[in-house]
Parts: structure tokens; C-alpha cells; sequence
């Protein structure tokens, strides 16, 4: 079955004034939507056409080799930016973190101000192009990690909460090259229930 890239869960301009909508049109309409297309290109007629592409990152080292990168690429982008917009919320309706997130993030991390210190640190700190993340670990606690390119957490074993993508295509138009001031402003946007959400079921493992 081919991989069909889910409706964005908000209009184009509604995560302005912080991400402007011509950056997400161009992000969504043509970035995410090329690694989808290129993704099913590249199984089509191969045994993994009829496998879902989350499990199918999940037991990356597994695909066979002729077609791997191309699915390492394309599948973590269309997956990566699938799990990006989902997190993702208009600026009135973020809020901050709920309950079971709140508690975690206090235990892992002493507050929230430190967290966002930590996350925002890493986030800045990914060398090229690549993604900044929230996990839960196998431990079934809390972490930051960075990955590079569209390399995706679930090939690691890890089960993601929350997500900054922090290749140029998501902030130069706007922010050029002050990747910290985008970074800032995605913090304005962040959906605390669907992380609420997705923490919640990371924990039942
Ligand atoms: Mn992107």
C-alpha cells in the first residue's frame, strides 16, 4: 500500500506570527511530500509495499540492501515530518506541558525551564541538517537525542514524543540564519496534548 501523506492538521497560516505560511506551504506541499512520493517509489513492487512504513523503520537494518538508503531517507522523511505536524499546534491552543508529561519532564529534568534549555541546546547544536528530539528510552524515561539527516528515533529502538526539524527548509526563509530564534518560536507552538498523548502510550511500551 503506498504511504499517503496525512492532511496537515491546520491551515497553512495558522501557526503564524511564529512560522510563517509560506515556509510550511513550501515544507508540507513539497519537501514532505517528495520524500512520500520517492518513498513509494522506491518499494513499489518490492515485498515491502504491503508493510506499514512505521514498522518498516522500526527494522531498518533488516531491509534489503538495494533499496535501504532510499528508504532510510525517505521513509524517515515521511515519517519524521508526519510525526512533526502532529505535534504541532496554533499558538492559542498549545498551553503547556499536561500531567504525565509535566511529572517526567520535573524528574528528568529538575523544570521545565531546564528542559527547554537542554532541548533548545540540542536543537542548535545539530551539525547539518537533522531532527531534535524527545524520547521516551527504553528505560521508559525521558530523553533528548539529535539525529542527523532524516534518520528516524523508532529505527532505534526509541519511542518519540516530540520533535524540532532543524534542516534549513523549515526556518531560512524567515528566520535566515538564526536557527535559535526559530527554535525559540517553536516553542510557542507545541501541542502538550498530543505529547500528552503519545508519552502515555510510549509508557505502556
Ligand atoms: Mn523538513
Amino acid at each position: 500500500m503506498a504511504y499517503e501523506q496525512p492532511k496537515l492538521p491546520f491551515e497553512f497560516d495558522s501557526l503564524e506570527p511564529h512560522f510563517d505560511k509560506e515556509t510550511l506551504e513550501i515544507h508540507y506541499s513539497k519537501h514532505h511530500a517528495t520524500y512520500c512520493k520517492k518513498f513509494n517509489d522506491a518499494v513499489v513492487g518490492t515485498s515491502y509495499d504491503s508493510v506499514e512504513l512505521y514498522d518498516i523503520l522500526v527494522d531498518i537494518e533488516n531491509v534489503e540492501e538495494k533499496i535501504r538508503t532510499a528508504v532510510r531517507n525517505n521513509g524517515g522523511g515521511a515519517w519524521n515530518h508526519s510525526f512533526f505536524w502532529d505535534i504541532l499546534c496554533p499558538a492559542k491552543e498549545s498551553g503547556k506541558p499536561l500531567e504525565n508529561t509535566e511529572k517526567a519532564i520535573n524528574e528528568v529534568f529538575g523544570s521545565f525551564e531546564e528542559f527547554k534549555k537542554q532541548f533548545s541546546d540540542a536543537a542548535t547544536t545539530v551539525f547539518g541538517s537533522g531532527w531534535a528530539w524527545l524520547v521516551v528510552n527504553a528505560s521508559g524515561k525521558l530523553e533528548i537525542i539529535k539525529t542527523a539527516n532524516q534518520d528516524s528515533p523508532i529505527s532505534m529502538g526509541l519511542k518519540p514524543v516530540l520533535v524540532i526539524d532543524v534542516w534549513e527548509h523549515a526556518y531560512y526563509l524567515k528566520f535566515r540564519n538564526l536557527r535559535p530564534n526559530y527554535i525559540e518560536e517553536f516553542f510557542n507552538l507545541i501541542n502538550w496534548k498530543r505529547v500528552e498523548e503519545y508519552f502515555r502510550e510510549a509508557r505502556k511500551g
